[in-house]
């Protein structure tokens, strides 16, 4: 790779799990997973690989997961100790570069071009890398070396678990033609849909059309797909991130009608939400553009709605659900708060940022 970019994504195995397993070594060897009790309504945040054989999946509801594998054992979310091992992972990452771009609590890329360490082997600097997460804080990374981050990304995943993978150059033209367009980044299930319907499932399928025809056909997003299709990704690894949004969101055990929802409930979510806007280093209140407020419905379909006027309150917040909950005679199954904020010139620092990042509340992962 001389004269390109050197860059490793390294993402911990099944990182939750393997958190709890490390804490509780009966646990060693059976099936795990780590979320909401299967007689709850919780789903779960993540399993390790023993369990993976078993068909279960993160997000995937608990009692699925049970029925799935009887002998699942289910542990609860413990959010305080897997921010302290992501914050004791993230100093080893920096002993080997001060270009770090943390992706979440697990996860992390390295442009590591100008490192002397290893003579500059991104190869070797990965495995040190991992050989020292394990030594220090017993947890398994997997990682993927190559010129750009798209590329780096879809390498840590190819020998996971406890493996990397090299993407070089030349490997670049075998590589893309096979990989289905669902690895790509922003290609969830209804852009995979889309694609489908004009018959491209990989990113061969990508690359039989030209640039013009992907513009054609899917605006400035076919841009994108083009390119990362052909394996090209400028994006520099970027240390400093800004913070878009923040959220909260509950789950009720039992579906709550609309005109039942008790106001503690949203006492409780906006004192969380306030916490956690409190924790951010450069955000406060004043940096707010509008309040949100999510309703998912005992029928699975969800809306959301937004004010950029109202005030940021737990009044505004209970008057933006009351306009909507009026309009419906559906039971209720998760609220959701959440507010956005106007990054226009502010940056936060990705490592504090790290610490401040929550995917989930509650037993809704
Ligand atoms: P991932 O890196 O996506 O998953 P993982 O580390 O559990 O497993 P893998 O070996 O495939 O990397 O996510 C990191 C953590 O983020 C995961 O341990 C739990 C949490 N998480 C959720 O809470 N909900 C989710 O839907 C996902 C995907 C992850
Ligand atoms: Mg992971």
């Amino acid at each position: 790779m001389v004269g390109q970019r050197k860059i490793i994504h390294v993402d911990m195995d099944c990182f939750y799990a393997a958190i709890e397993i490390r804490d509780d070594p009966s646990l060693q060897g059976k099936p795990v997973a780590v979320g909401g009790a299967s007689n709850s309504r919780g789903v779960l945040c993540t399993c390790n690989y023993e369990a993976r054989k078993y068909g279960i999946h993160s997000a995937m509801p608990s009692s699925q997961a049970a029925r799935l594998c009887p002998e699942l054992i289910i542990v609860p979310v413990n959010f305080e100790k897997y921010r302290a091992s992501s914050k004791a992972i993230h100093q080893i990452l920096n002993k080997y570069t001060d270009i770090i771009e943390p992706l979440s609590l697990d996860e992390a890329y390295l442009d590591v071009s100008n490192s002397h360490l290893h003579s500059g082997s991104a190869t070797l600097i990965a495995q040190s890398i991992r050989n020292e997460i394990f030594e220090k804080e017993k947890i398994i990374a997997s990682a993927g070396i190559s010129f750009n981050k798209l590329l780096a990304k879809l390498a840590s995943d190819w020998n996971k678990p406890n493996g990397q993978f090299v993407i070089t150059p030349q490997m670049v033209e075998a590589f893309m033609p096979v990989l289905p367009v669902k690895k790509l980044f922003g290609v969830g299930k209804v852009t995979a849909e889309k694609l489908k319907d004009k018959n491209i499932i990989s990113c061969g399928d990508i690359q039989k059309h030209s640039l013009t025809e992907m513009i054609q056909l899917f605006g400035n997003y076919g841009k994108q797909l083009h390119l990362m299709a052909h394996g090209i990704d400028d994006r520099p690894v970027s240390t400093s991130y800004i913070r878009k949004s923040l959220s909260v969101e509950e789950t009720f055990s039992a579906d709550i009608a609309p005109n039942k929802v008790p106001d503690y409930i949203f006492e409780d979510m906006f004192n969380e939400l306030n916490k956690r806007l409190t924790k951010l280093k450069h955000l406060n209140k004043t940096h707010i553009k509008t309040l949100s407020v999510k309703i998912k419905f005992s029928d699975f379909t969800a809306t959301t709605i937004q004010s950029s006027n109202a005030g940021y309150s737990k009044q505004s917040f209970m008057q933006l659900f009351k306009t909507r909950a009026r309009e419906t005679n559906k039971n209720i199954r998760l609220i959701g708060l959440g507010i956005s904020f106007d990054t226009t010139g502010k940056k936060e620092g990705g490592q504090q940022l790290l610490l401040d990042f929550q995917p989930c509340s509650n037993n809704s992962c």
